[in-house]
C-alpha cells in the first residue's frame, strides 16, 4: 500500500465506504509518507484502515492475512517496479514481480477466498510491439521487469480459467503523479524543474530524451482499477490516455511552466539509458471507454504542470493539495460464479 498507487487506491476505498487492510513492507526507515495521513489510531472503534508488514517472498504470510482478513476484494499492487533497476536485479524482480503473484493466488486458492482479484499488468509487456497497443496486441517485452509481469499476467488469466477466479488483469500505461517514485522520468522532472526555478540546482542529468511514452494521471488510473472488479465478469483492460509525449516533450512542458528554457537545464548521461529500450507505447483505451464508462481527462500538459506545481508547493513548505474523489456509490454486483 506505500506505493504510488496504493496510497491513491486506499483514499478512493476508504472514501466510498471500504475497510481497508494495507501490507506494509518492514524498512529500517519510515516507508508509510504517502499513507501517513489516513493513518487513525486503531484503539478507535470506528477505524477503518489497518495495515500489516508483509512481503510477497513470504507466501505463509499472504496466507495467513488471506484467512485472517477474509477480503472481497485484492488489489494486487505490489512489485519491484522499476525498469532500469529490473536489469541491474534480473532474478529479484523476477521473485517479486512474477513469483510473488503467483504466491498471492496460490494463498487465495489455496484459502478457498471468495475474493476479485486485480493484477496490476503494465504496457512494458507490450515492448517492442507497434503501438497503438490494446488488449489483443502481441506482448514482446524488452526487459525483466516486463518479462516477470507477463508471468503474472499470464497466471492471473490462467487462475481465472483453471479455477473461475474473478481474477483482471489491469494493463495500465505509465501514470504519473506528486506521488510518483523521485526516480522515474516525469517526478525526476518535475522535481528538477522546481528546484532549478528556487536556485537549489542548475541541471539534471537524463537519458533517452526519444522514448515516447502514454503519461496519464495516476488517481483517474485507481478509479479505472476500482471499476475493473465492480463489472459482472472478469476481463483484462488496457488503460491509457491514447496520446503519446516524448521525454524531451515532458521536459519542455515542465521547464516552460517555470518559465525556464529547458534546453540550458536538461544534460545527457549515458547511465540513465537501458540494455534495451521500449521506443514507444501509446495505448488503445477503447475498450475501457466502452465498457468502463472510463476516459482520462488528464493529458500530458496539465500532467506535468500539477506535478511541478506540487513540488513547488513542497519546497515552499506547503502541505500538498487534497485528493478529491468524485463520490460514486457503490454498484449492484452480481454474483460471480466463476
Ligand atoms: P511503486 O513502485 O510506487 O509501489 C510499489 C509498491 O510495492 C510499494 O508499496 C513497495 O513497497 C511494494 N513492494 C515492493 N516490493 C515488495 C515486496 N517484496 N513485498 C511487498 N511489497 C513490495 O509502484 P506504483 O504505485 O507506481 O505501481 C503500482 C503497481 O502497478 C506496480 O506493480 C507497478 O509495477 C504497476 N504498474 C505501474 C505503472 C505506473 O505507471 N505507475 C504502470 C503499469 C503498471 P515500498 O514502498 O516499501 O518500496
Ligand atoms: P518506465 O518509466 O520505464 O516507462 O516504467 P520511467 O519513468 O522510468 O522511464 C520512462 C522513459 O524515460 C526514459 N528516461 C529516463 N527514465 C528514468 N527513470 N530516468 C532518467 O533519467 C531517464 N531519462 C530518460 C526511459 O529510458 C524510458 O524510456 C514505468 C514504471 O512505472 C513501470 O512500473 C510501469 O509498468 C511502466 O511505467 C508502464
Amino acid at each position: 500500500m506505500t506505493g504510488q498507487d496504493g496510497s491513491y487506491l486506499a483514499e478512493l476505498l476508504l472514501d466510498r465506504g471500504y475497510t481497508v487492510h494495507g501490507l506494509v513492507r518492514r524498512a529500517s526507515t519510515f516507508n508509510t509518507h504517502r499513507i501517513d495521513h489516513l493513518y487513525s489510531d486503531p484503539h478507535h472503534s470506528d477505524t477503518r484502515f489497518f495495515l500489516h508488514h508483509a512481503d510477497l517472498s513470504d507466501a505463509s504470510r499472504l496466507l495467513e492475512l488471506l484467512q485472517t482478513t477474509a477480503p472481497d476484494e485484492v488489489y494486487h499492487l505490489a512489485a519491484q517496479s522499476h525498469v532500469r533497476v529490473s536489469f541491474e536485479e534480473p532474478t529479484f524482480t523476477g521473485d517479486i514481480t512474477g513469483m510473488g503473484t503467483a504466491r498471492l493466488l496460490e494463498a487465495i486458492r489455496l484459502t478457498g477466498a471468495e475474493c476479485r482479484f486485480y493484477q496490476a499488468s503494465s504496457s512494458e509487456m507490450f515492448g517492442s510491439s507497434t503501438p497503438p497497443q490494446h488488449e489483443d496486441t502481441p506482448f514482446q517485452p524488452r526487459s525483466p521487469y516486463g518479462a516477470a509481469k507477463l508471468y503474472a499476467h499470464w497466471m492471473t488469466r490462467s487462475y481465472r480459467e483453471a479455477y473461475g477466479m474473478f481474477a483482471v488483469n489491469g494493463i495500465l500505461f505509465n501514470h504519473e503523479s506528486p506521488r510518483r517514485g523521485e526516480t522515474f522520468v516525469t517526478r525526476k522532472i518535475a522535481r528538477a524543474a522546481a528546484r532549478i526555478k528556487a536556485g537549489l540546482q542548475d541541471r539534471v542529468y537524463l537519458g533517452n530524451l526519444d522514448a515516447v511514452r502514454d503519461w496519464g494521471y495516476a488517481p483517474e488510473y485507481v478509479e479505472a482499477i476500482w471499476l475493473m472488479l465492480q463489472q459482472d465478469s472478469p476481463q483484462d483492460y488496457v488503460i491509457a490516455t491514447g496520446t503519446a509525449s516524448s521525454v524531451r516533450d515532458f521536459a519542455r512542458l515542465a521547464f516552460d511552466r517555470v518559465g525556464l528554457d529547458w534546453t540550458r537545464h536538461v544534460h545527457y548521461d549515458q547511465r540513465y539509458e537501458r540494455p534495451a529500450e521500449v521506443d514507444a507505447l501509446i495505448g488503445d483505451p477503447s475498450k475501457a471507454g466502452r465498457v468502463l464508462g472510463w476516459k482520462a481527462r488528464v493529458l500530458a500538459p496539465e500532467l506535468a504542470a500539477i506535478m511541478v506545481d506540487a513540488e513547488a508547493r513542497a519546497l515552499a513548505g506547503q502541505a500538498p493539495e487534497r485528493q478529491e474523489w468524485p463520490g460514486e456509490p457503490l454498484p449492484q454486483r452480481r454474483e460471480w460464479k466463476g
